[in-house]
Formats: C-alpha cells, structure tokens, sequence
C-alpha cells in the first residue's frame, strides 16, 4: 500500500531511511524524551507516519500543513481547495477566527473539570443548543460514534422503561448502506464487510433495511411491534455516497415510527448544521425527530464535541451515574461549539450552502458525461459517480495536481464538499479545475 503512494528512487530511499534513524531518545537518564527531527517533505511526513503510526488509513498522498477558510497548503507550501472538509466537520471553513478566539480565551482559563462538578460554560451550551434545536434536554459527548451509542442507550432503556419491551430484547433498526462509526455497536448494524468482517461476533437485535423504502421500514415496524423501540436513519446517507432519498421517505418514517410507538433517531452528525442547505437536512421535510445526533461541524473542526437531542420524556431514562464521559461537556468544548454555532446562524452560512450547492451542481452536470455519470446532493454535500472506465483514485491524484482535494468513497463516488464559507468566484474557480482535470483524462 505505502508503495502505491510513493515511487521513491534507491538514493530517496536511503536518504529517508538516514533521515527517520535520527530521531533517538535524549541522552540524560531521567527524561528519555523523543528527539523530533522536523519533516521537511511530503516524502518524510508519509515515510515517518508509515514507520510509527497505525495503516488504518490510506490518505491522499500530500501532506496538509495550514489551513485558512476554503483553503489548505502543502509542507511544500502548494495551495489547495479543500473539498472535504475533513469529512463536514469544518463547514465554517479552517481556523474560523471567531472560533480560535472563543478557544484560546477558554483555553487560557479552564479546560476540564469533569462532570464531577458542575462548570459555568456547560449550561450556556446546553440552553443555547436546545433552544436552538427546540428540544427539552442535550446529552454532550466528544465523537459522533459517541452520541450515536448513547442515542442507541437512551432507545433501549425508554423501550423498556417506558414503552414496556421485555427486558434485554429491545430491537433497534438501521438501513443497509449506513455508517455511524467504527466501535463494535457501529460496525455491527453495518452492511460494509469494510466496516465489520474480521470484527466479531456482534451486538444483538441490530437490523436493517433498504434505505429510501418505506414499505421495508413498515414490515419490520409491523413484525417487530412489541420489541421495536427505534430507527435510526440519516436523511442523506453520507459515507454510502450522498444518497439523497425520495422526496416523502423521511416524512414517511417519522408518520411509522409515531404509528408504532418506536423513536426516530436521525443521524445529522454529516448533514447538519447547515451543511445541506438547511440547518438540519430533515428540515427539508419538517419533521421532528425523537432523538438527533450532532457532531463534526458542532466544534468548526476545533475539538471532538457531539451532542444528543431528545425532549425529556426520552432523555431523562438515563438517571444520574448511568452515562458520561470524561470529556464530554467540558468548558472548553461548550465555549468552542457555541460560537461555532454563532458563526453558522450569523454569518449566514446556511443560505450560502443552499446556494452555492445549487450553483455547484449546476457547473458540474455540464461536465463531459463519458467520465460524470451522476451528480447528487443537496447543499454543499455532493458527490459525482464515475464511469467505471475511470479510476476515482487517480482523478482525486490529478485534482490534487490541479489544487483541489477530494477523496472517493465506496470507489466510484467522489465526495465534493467544501467549506460552506466558499463564494461564487472559487465555486466556478473549483468546477474550472474539475472540467480540466476531468478534459485531461485519457
Ligand atoms: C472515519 C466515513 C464520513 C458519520 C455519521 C456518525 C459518524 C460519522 C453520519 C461517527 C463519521 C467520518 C468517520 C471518518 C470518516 C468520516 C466518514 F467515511 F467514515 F463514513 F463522513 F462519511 N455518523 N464519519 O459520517 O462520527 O465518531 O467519526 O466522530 O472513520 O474515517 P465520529
């Protein structure tokens, strides 16, 4: 794998390897620091974190070094479009001011308490996003895999606390394609042999259906009517490849979930917080959800921070003592994730994702339809579908030659999703360096 990214010549060889045996452990007996010799070059960053880190990834070959707004720059100081946005979580694009400003004035007075105690900026962030979201209560925790669990908790217990399903086995129902995160609970309602094979054995009562199908969803709800106690579900599949639903389907779900008594839980960790054009993308179909799951975005791209919504009939099952997490509502986290908010409503980010997605899927429909199958999205969260012909790979190296990153999903799919602070003038600059790039192709 690390030999498919970097062709190196013997003597760039032997100069990396020269390069990596420098690093050594201080001499004085009692610090054994690590002595760090700076990287230098792409070569190095990828040489040094192929030698010392996990392969649980396989990234672009450029190694990032700065980022401001829509843009990010190279160790080798090469300028780039970011079109990922490192996966929605920087929609007020890279090291949004207003956001480092609340973060180092937080950082410099508290941190972390743990909810040992109570701090002052917790209960700021609680009532601001509950009102924000109209919902009685929030749950913070740090990832979104995190807030997913606990919705998935929180589920289980009101089924058997509330809704009277006997003990142990409560059902909860995802659909095929999802992705929530990578713990052994995420992975086991996976239909990606990516996500689960290797993995198991699995967590119990975990079911899905077909995305986008209805009369699936009503089946199951009908079979499982006694022990069914959610579903959960997000309004675009993201990692599935930006699979908007039908018009109805999430409207659909929530008239089920009400008829058989099961909570809806829809997963905006990806498309919340303006990143589809609304602030919530279930907004497009104004529905209430029983349970939302937020994240990502909800730090600008600062900090780990998620967060569960539910009124209190639903939220308050969980009694003191039976969840948490050591960071999970800390001070610095509430301050961060309220001024990200801030930014999102006051800098009208949401109107200019509705927008400049229109105005994005215009210019790329145009595009030479032998290599674009498809373009989908709403909002600035889109993807294009890749004539199998074409490598999605490759084209992503060529766009990352041309100065704009992106990264494939499930092969043929390439997610476009930039800051939603982009503007006219760099949304037709990017869609110019996407048709170059696409022209270009053998
Ligand atoms: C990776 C994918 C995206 C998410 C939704 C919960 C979570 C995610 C809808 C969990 C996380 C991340 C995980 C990250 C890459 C990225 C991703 F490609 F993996 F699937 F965005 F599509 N719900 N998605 O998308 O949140 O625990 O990661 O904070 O694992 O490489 P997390």
């Amino acid at each position: 794998m690390f030999n498919r990214v970097l062709r190196l010549s013997q003597s760039s060889r032997n100069q990396l390897t020269t390069w990596l045996s420098k690093g050594n452990l201080s001499s004085s007996s009692n610090s054994r620091v690590p002595l760090l010799e700076p990287a230098t070059t792409t070569q190095q960053v990828i040489a040094r974190e192929d030698k010392y880190g996990a392969h649980n990834y396989h990234p672009l070959p450029v190694a990032i070094d700065r980022g401001s707004g829509v843009f990010v720059w190279d160790i080798e100081g090469r300028k780039y479009y970011d079109f990922l946005s490192a996966y929605s979580s920087l929609n007020q694009g890279h090291c949004h001011p207003r956001i480092l400003k609340a973060f180092q004035e937080q950082a410099g007075k508290l941190t972390l308490t743990s909810r040992a105690f109570y701090n002052t900026s917790l209960g700021e962030f609680e009532e601001f996003v509950t009102k924000l979201f109209g919902y009685d209560k929030v749950l913070p925790m740090n990832g979104g895999v995190d807030a997913c669990e606990t919705a998935c908790k929180l589920a289980r217990r009101w089924g058997y606390d509330v809704k009277g399903v006997p003990t142990n086995e409560a059902r909860i129902l995802f659909v095929q394609n999802n992705f929530w995160g990578r713990t052994l609970a995420a992975i086991s309602s996976s239909t990606d042999p990516s996500s689960y094979a290797g993995f198991g054995p699995y967590m119990p009562n975990f079911d899905t259906v077909p995305y986008d199908d209805l009369p699936a969803l009503e089946r199951w709800l009908s079979t499982h009517k006694e022990t069914a106690v959610a579903f959960m579900v997000e309004p675009i599949q993201g990692e599935a490849g930006v699979v908007v639903p039908s018009d109805g389907y999430l409207k659909g779900a929530r008239d089920l979930c009400t008829k058989y008594n099961v909570l809806l839980i829809c997963d905006e960790i990806q498309t919340g917080l303006g990143r589809t054009g609304k602030m919530l993308a279930v907004d497009y179909e104004g529905i209430k959800p029983d349970i939302i799951t937020l994240g990502k975005a909800l730090s600008g791209g600062f900090y780990p921070v998620s967060a569960v919504l539910a009124n209190d009939p639903v939220m308050l099952v969980i009694k003191p003592g039976e969840h948490g997490s050591t960071y999970g509502g800390n001070p610095l986290a509430a301050k961060i994730s309220i001024e990200a908010l801030k930014v999102i409503l006051e800098e009208g980010l949401i109107d200019n994702a509705f927008a400049m997605g229109n105005l994005l899927r215009d210019e790329l429909s145009k595009l030479d339809n032998r290599v674009v199958k498809m373009v989908r999205g709403r909002g600035l969260l889109n993807a294009i579908i890749i004539d199998s012909k074409y490598d999605s790979w490759d084209l992503c190296l060529k766009l990352k030659e041309n100065g704009l990153l992106a990264k494939p999903t499930h092969g043929d799919k390439i997610r476009l999703a930039p800051p939603l602070t982009i503007n006219q003038e760099q949304i037709v600059d990017c869609c110019n360096i996407i048709k170059k790039t696409i022209e270009a192709l053998p």
